[in-house]
């Protein structure tokens, strides 16, 4: 599967310490400032036994287009529970343009595991109000 080449690996013990995993790598969760800022948490699904988790960036943008905007700087994820992805042994995906992908067959005994529950945001121009 094409789909397949796409996948990494991550092996991101060295920001383990971050909130979550953000990307780009080098952002960090005070790099958001100025005019732009965070939004809120979009947990859009809940990991399937067949697939696994994906919060995906069109999918948000049309689910939300009113808080959500078209050309994100950053996406940064975490556990549904608030911690880093790394922690949770399994194998994801994350880019501002896709979001994030965890699929079961990528984990490790995924016969004995799906994928945690994730969620993301993202840092986006701030509206002027
Ligand atoms: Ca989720």
């Amino acid at each position: 599967m094409l789909f397949t080449v796409f996948l990494l690996i991550l092996f991101v013990n060295g920001i383990s310490s971050q909130q979550g995993i953000f990307e780009p790598y080098t952002f960090g969760e005070s790099s958001c400032t100025g005019s732009y800022k965070w939004t809120t948490w979009y947990d859009t699904n809940d990991p399937s036994a067949t697939q696994g988790d994906a919060e995906l960036t069109n999918h948000i943008q049309k689910l939300f287009p009113t808080f959500m905007c078209l050309y994100p700087t950053a996406i940064e994820a975490q556990t549904s529970y608030g911690a880093s992805p790394t922690t949770t042994g399994d194998v994801f995906r994350i880019t501002v343009k896709d979001g994030f992908l965890c699929l079961n067959q990528q984990t490790a005994n995924y016969r004995n595991k799906i994928c945690t529950d994730y969620k993301v945001r993202y840092c986006c121009p701030a509206v002027a109000s």
